[in-house]
């Protein structure tokens, strides 16, 4: 609310991301995500901007180009200095952010970590985009259903750092201890940072190093559709099978084609919409961000905030969905 409109310009230039026009007393939302140029967080920030014109309220947003943590603080200081009212953020690094965000809430700025969290004591909020136990299930059920329940697999994740994919990995180990998996082998956790070409590099080292490799899961739409194109470059269609976290809209040719028979995700619109109307709930003072708590996130209706079994508060938006040949058409121009 203290910003005014010759803030959010200078910002515009000095950080050289896109604002909404602000007005004076407006709420203005600096929203971080992990990287620049991913579809899914361009998705994200359309929610974002959703709620902004539903509510009133001005967003910067940018994220660094290489999903460096360093390229996190730097936006962020960039924002403290700015006074915005909230930062909403996908982090690079859990624990990487805290310090940086500590000092944006001592300068009463409401922090809100959304789909990768901060570590609790760098945040007021975090909101998930689902239950993890559940997202991580989702994948290892589907690679074993597409490998017989046999043989070789391995994880290509982002980056060693973020939370969301370590925390479903650590779901998917879970599940692939139970006895209908016993035939299934993880081989290898590798890492291609959210970076495209890393990603498809990771995928070639894997083709390279293990020759009777049987299935990919890849919990992230840049490392799924970097293995995707690499699986069809080597004519490994079918052959190594591969399923994950997906964004539609770029996963819909590897779908057709058979080179994943299917994938899940959750709706990114939907995931920034309800940052969105959870930060300024908590820059208005409607929501204090505590347990038990409730807000209303508009088209999505009323959300809970609930104890993260570890007596941190966070809510979650939606169920991950499966996305198959059968339905991808219609969801490839949604996100
Ligand atoms: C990538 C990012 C994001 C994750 C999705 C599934 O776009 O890693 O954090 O939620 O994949």
């Amino acid at each position: 609310m203290r910003k005014v409109l010759s803030l959010v310009l200078a910002l515009m230039l000095a950080l050289g991301c896109f604002a909404a026009m602000a007005e004076a007393d407006q709420i203005v939302i600096g929203v971080v995500y992990k990287q620049t140029g991913n579809p899914f967080f361009e998705a994200a920030v359309r929610g974002f901007e959703e709620a902004a014109a539903e509510l009133g309220f001005a967003i910067i947003h940018n994220g660094p180009a290489d999903s460096s943590n360093e390229g996190q603080i730097q936006i962020i200081e960039g924002f403290i200095d700015s006074e915005v009212d909230a930062i909403a953020v996908s982090a690079n690094d859990a624990a990487g952010l805290v310090n940086v965000l500590k000092k944006a809430m001592e300068k009463g700025i409401k922090v809100v970590s959304w789909d990768s969290a901060v570590l609790p004591e760098g945040r007021n909020l975090n909101i998930d985009p689902s239950v993890a136990a559940n997202i991580g299930r989702v994948q290892v059920e589907e690679i074993a259903k597409q490998i017989g329940y046999e043989g070789k697999i391995a994880i290509l994740s982002a980056g060693a750092t973020m939370d969301n994919q370590n925390t479903w990995i650590a779901y998917m180990k879970e599940e692939l201890a139970k006895e209908e998996y016993a035939k299934i082998e993880l081989v290898t956790t590798v890492y291609g940072d959210d970076l495209t070409d890393k990603s498809y590099q990771e995928m070639q080292a894997l083709i390279d190093t293990y020759p009777d490799l049987k299935g990919v899961i890849s919990p992230t739409t840049v490392g799924i559709a970097a293995a995707a194109s690499c699986i069809q470059d080597n004519d490994l269609t079918g052959v190594i099978k591969l399923t994950g976290l997906g964004l539609p809209s770029e996963m819909a040719e590897y779908i057709t084609a058979g080179v994943c028979e299917g994938m899940y995700l959750w709706n990114p619109i939907d995931l920034g919409y309800c940052a969105a109307y959870a930060s300024v709930g908590m820059v208005k003072g409607e929501i204090a961000g505590t347990i038990g708590e409730t807000f209303e996130a508009g088209r999505l209706g009323v959300i809970e905030i609930y104890d993260d079994g570890a007596g941190n508060p966070f809510t979650i938006v939606g169920d991950p969905y499966n996305f198959t040949a059968e339905n991808i058409e219609d969801w490839k121009n949604v996100y």
